[in-house]
C-alpha cells in the first residue's frame, strides 16, 4: 500500500515536471481519505484551449469528473500531437485506470495506443477520431458525426441558392490540418455542393480553429478574391475572426458575404442573432457526463458500444434569437 502511494507520488512529480514544458497540467484530485472505496483515476489529454468550444468541453469534463467521483488528471497539449503523446505515456506510467483523449490529428497514434493496450489501460476517444486500422486499440469513441455536420452546412447553402443560376463563390476556413473535424466537415460539405457546378470553392485554407488565424486567412482571401459570396468556416471562432476581417475591408458580414459556421458556442450564436452569421451547425461540447459514464463501464469491464454519436441540430438567425438565453455554452 505504502509502496503504491510513493510510486504514484514519484510518477506524479515526473508528470508535473514534464507538463511544465508541454503546456500545463492540473490534477483535480479528490483527497478521498486515503482508503476505503477506490476512486477511478482518469488521465485526460486535451487538445488545447483553441476555441470557445474547447473551453466548454474542458469545463464539462472537469465538472462531471467531480460529480462522478472520478479523480481527473488533466493536461493541455497546446494543439501539439507530441505533447499529447507525452501526456498519454505519463498516464500509462502512473497506471491510471482509464485514459481518455481528444486526438488533435487523426494519424500517428498506433504506437502509443499499443503501449496503453500492453499496460491493460482502456482508452476512450472523445470528440475526435483516430485513423488506426486496429479498432481494438481503443474501447469506444464518443463524439459528433463531422461528415454529417459538413453536409448540413452544404444543404443550407444549396437551399439558399436553389432559384439562382449564377456562380456562387465560396471560401473555406478549414480547421486544424489533419484533424478529424477539418477532414470530415470539408468532405461532407463538398459531397453536397458538388451536385451543382455553380458552387465553386475558390479558396480553402486552415485557420487552425482559432479566431486570430481565422482573421488572418480571411484578410488574405479578401485581398486575392474580389468576389466572395459565401464563407464556410469549420468553427465559430474562425468565423468570428473572419467577421473582423470582412468589416475591416468595408463589407457587411451576413449580407455582402454569407457566413456558415459550426459549433453554436455562445459568441457564435450571438453573432448569428445579430445577423453577422447566417447559419450555424451545432456541435455539442458538453460530453463530460457521457464520458464519465462510459469510463465507469469500461473500468468495470462492461461492454460499451464502439461508437457513441452526440445529438445535434442546426440554427438559423431566428432560431438563435429564441434559444440564446437558454444556451449552456
Ligand atoms: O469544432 C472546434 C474545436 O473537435 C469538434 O475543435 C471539435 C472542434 C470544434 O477547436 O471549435
Amino acid at each position: 500500500m505504502f509502496k503504491r502511494i510513493s510510486a504514484l507520488l514519484i510518477t506524479g512529480a515526473t508528470v508535473l515536471a514534464m507538463a511544465g514544458c508541454s503546456g500545463g497540467s492540473d490534477d483535480t484530485a479528490n483527497s478521498g481519505g486515503g482508503s476505503g472505496d477506490k476512486k477511478i483515476v482518469m488521465g485526460f489529454a486535451q487538445v488545447g484551449a483553441e476555441s470557445g468550444w474547447r473551453t466548454a468541453n474542458t469545463k464539462s469534463i472537469q465538472e462531471s469528473a467531480k460529480e462522478a467521483g472520478i479523480t481527473l488528471k488533466f493536461s493541455d497539449a497546446q494543439q501539439k500531437q507530441e505533447n499529447q503523446i507525452k501526456a498519454i505515456r505519463s498516464y500509462i506510467q502512473q497506471k491510471v485506470d482509464v485514459i481518455a483523449f481528444s486526438p488533435v490529428v487523426e494519424s500517428g497514434w498506433d504506437t502509443v495506443l499499443q503501449e496503453a493496450k500492453a499496460a491493460k489501460i482502456p482508452v476512450v476517444l472523445t470528440d475526435r477520431a483516430v485513423d488506426s486500422k486496429d479498432t481494438s486499440l481503443y474501447r469506444t469513441f464518443l463524439g459528433s458525426d463531422f461528415v454529417e455536420e459538413g453536409k448540413k452546412a452544404g444543404q443550407w447553402l444549396v437551399d439558399q441558392y436553389k432559384d439562382s443560376k449564377d456562380p456562387v463563390n465560396i471560401v473555406q476556413l478549414e480547421g486544424t490540418t489533419g484533424s478529424a473535424p477539418a477532414n470530415d466537415r470539408k468532405s461532407g460539405f463538398e459531397q453536397v455542393i458538388s451536385a451543382d457546378p455553380k458552387f465553386k470553392v475558390i479558396a480553402s485554407q486552415s485557420g487552425n480553429f482559432t479566431r486570430a488565424e481565422g482573421k488572418q486567412v480571411m484578410e488574405a482571401f479578401l485581398k486575392s478574391n474580389p468576389k466572395i459570396d459565401v464563407l464556410w468556416a469549420h468553427n465559430d471562432d474562425m468565423g468570428l475572426g473572419a467577421i473582423e476581417a470582412i468589416e475591416g475591408a468595408g463589407k457587411v458580414p451576413g449580407k455582402d458575404i454569407k457566413i456558415i459556421t459550426a459549433d453554436a458556442t455562445h459568441d457564435g450564436m450571438q453573432a448569428l442573432a445579430d445577423g453577422k452569421i447566417n447559419f450555424i451547425v451545432e456541435c455539442n461540447p458538453l460530453m463530460g457526463p457521457q464520458l464519465m459514464d462510459l469510463a465507469k463501464k469500461v473500468v468495470a469491464g462492461e461492454t460499451v458500444p464502439q461508437r457513441v454519436v452526440t445529438d445535434e441540430t442546426t440554427f438559423t438567425q431566428e432560431q438563435a434569437k429564441e434559444v440564446l438565453p437558454s444556451r449552456k455554452y
